[in-house]
């Protein structure tokens, strides 16, 4: 036996001295060193008493001790669960006490408001600060740098990642060791990395785009990164010439367009940028490659499924389209009532399968039967149609969720809360056009009756249920929300009749 996700990415540097993340002020952390930390934090996991499939909940800052603790889960046959730093104690609770997570690992700065969370889930609470320094990295400290793999099936569920519902309840993403491999080796080969790349890492790693694309990709061709805490423009910008290949979401390149010291020399030396998790507008693609000479590679994916489509690494990147389906992953436009496949040309529902699909969610039969047919085939909630040349073009959303900046926002969620406010009657939350984001969150609200709602104090009462992110950056208030003849709110000419609220790229 043997354990295919952490042989692969991880196990195969053992003993090497070669540059793994490069962090600022000069610091390097070899392939060797990481591995030693991992390996430090998986004889910890071991004297806590965890066993094989037990979930570990993590919510820390982007560091190279929250990779070796996603390393050390692999390596120990845990569940790694890692979770927005945004996220409100009232959002994590949810999932550390859905998930079952034995062991809740939060920064020590948090860790107060956090312990009750984990008292209420049954978690144990450790703490691990980006220094390395908490309760976690004490004991590791002190830990044999040797440890012994634990054996693992292609199969089995290695980690867990909650993705919102359009019913307003999140669902854990069940992926297993080979959804993860499988793609990574693809995408190793198609995208042609080697152990010469150096990539620019300015995603956060919480999230399949920085996780699972980025990071697994990189160690799976034996290349370095240039670690980033998060997308700092000035960062990115000092750091391009010396890397290779970067990976992000639009937002990050149209704020480098934004920039006049983003020259075409400053990128000279790099070989590929890919963008993904939100549509790149093809005006971004146009203008980059005017500026830069490159073009972007702009690919498609979930959570649910790793990468799904690309455009070629050789032959035509066509702006606005998501390109082919990756070698073993079979796309299909399908009829969204009947199911039904539709010929080329046609929209409908882009369903996926292959070996990247997930397992299932998280004790979710009835949502897994939904989404998950029994053939294998994933209906994505994207719409899309494949043109006369094979690309893939999404075209559109069948479910009502909201990028903004390359996070998934899902307007139940926001709405529930808005509706239990004072003065509130209902309630509709859309995404509009945004320079920056792509799109951002504003809040339609229909008054009660007898009381009008206060904007200043609602804006404050969500604030302990919801990220950041996730609040709108605008409220107002209408007499009614538009219906159409099935009492559907219209949310189409919502967005028609806003759509100019964000005119600045400020806004
Ligand atoms: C930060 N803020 C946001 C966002 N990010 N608001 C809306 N949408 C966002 N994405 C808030 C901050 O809390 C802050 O609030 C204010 O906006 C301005 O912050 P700013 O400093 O400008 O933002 P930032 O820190 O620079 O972040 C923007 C960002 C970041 C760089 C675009 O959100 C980011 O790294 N996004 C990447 C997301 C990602 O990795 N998605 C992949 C999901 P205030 O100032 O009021 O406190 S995986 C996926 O989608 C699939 C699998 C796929 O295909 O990849
Ligand atoms: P998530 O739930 O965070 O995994 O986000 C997945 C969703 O991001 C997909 O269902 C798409 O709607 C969207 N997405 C990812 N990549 C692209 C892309 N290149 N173009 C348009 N939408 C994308």
């Amino acid at each position: 036996m043997a354990n295919p996700l952490y042989d692969n990415l991880f196990g195969r540097h053992a003993g090497q001295a070669t540059p793994f993340l490069y962090l600022s002020h000069g610091k390097t952390i070899s392939h060797e060193t990481f591995l030693r930390m991992a390996a430090r934090y998986a004889n910890v996991f071991a004297k806590m008493g965890l066993s094989i499939g037990d979930r570990v909940a993590v919510q820390i800052d982007k560091s190279p001790q929250a990779l070796a603790v996603y390393a050390a889960s692999v390596q120990s046959g845990l569940v790694y669960l890692p979770l927005n730093t945004a996220y409100t104690p009232k959002e994590v609770s949810y999932f550390v006490e859905n998930s079952g997570a034995s062991l809740f690992i939060c920064q020590e700065s948090k860790g107060n408001e956090l312990h009750t969370v984990a008292l209420n889930a049954g978690a144990k609470l450790e703490t691990l600060n980006a220094d390395d320094t908490g309760t976690f990295a004490a004991q590791a400290k002190i830990m044999s740098a040797d440890y012994d793999t634990v054996d693992r099936d292609a199969e089995d569920l290695v980690a867990l990642l909650y993705t919102s519902g359009t019913t307003g309840r999140s669902k854990g993403t069940m992926l297993s060791q080979n959804n993860l491999l499988s793609n990574a080796q693809t995408l190793v080969d198609i995208w042609k990395f080697s152990a010469g790349d150096v990539l620019l890492h300015a995603l956060p790693i919480f999230h399949t785009h920085g996780l699972f694309v980025a990071t697994n990709v990189t160690l799976l061709a034996g290349g370095s990164m240039i670690f980033i805490p998060k997308f700092d423009l000035d960062a990115v910008i000092d750091n391009i010439s010396s890397a290779t290949t970067m990976m992000g979401v639009p937002t990050f390149y149209t704020r480098l367009l934004n920039d006049s010291r983003f020259t075409k020399e400053i990128a000279q030396h790099m070989r590929l940028f890919v963008s993904g998790s939100a549509p790149l507008l093809a005006e971004t693609h146009l203008k980059f490659e005017a500026r830069t000479g490159h073009r972007i590679l702009e690919r498609y994916g979930m959570t649910e499924t790793n990468m799904n489509t690309s455009n070629p690494f050789e032959g035509e990147r066509r702006a606005g389209t998501v390109g082919f389906p990756l070698p073993g992953v079979e796309i299909k436009i399908t009829d969204s009532k009947t199911g039904k496949k539709l010929v080329d040309g046609e929209i409908g529902e882009i369903e996926v399968r292959g070996p990247n699909v997930f397992k299932g969610y998280w004790q979710m039969p009835e949502k897994t039967a939904e989404e998950l047919r029994i053939d294998g085939f994933f209906i994505t909630g994207d719409l899309g149609r494949i043109d006369t040349d094979g690309y893939l073009h999404i075209s559109g959303r069948n479910k009502d969720v909201i990028i903004s900046g390359g996070y998934n926002i899902y307007p139940k969620e926001i709405e529930l809360l808005l509706d239990a406010q004072p003065g509130v009657m209902e309630s509709a939350i859309i995404g509009l056009p945004h320079k920056d984001l792509g799109e951002a969150v504003v809040g339609i609200l229909v008054q009660n009756n007898d009381s009008s709602p206060d904007l200043v104090q609602i804006a404050r009462n969500i604030t302990e249920s919801l990220a950041k992110y996730k609040q709108p950056r605008k409220l107002f208030v209408i007499n009614e929300l538009p219906r159409n003849t099935m009492g559907k709110v219209q949310k189409n000419r919502l967005r028609e009749d806003y759509q100019t609220v964000f005119k600045n790229i400020d806004d």
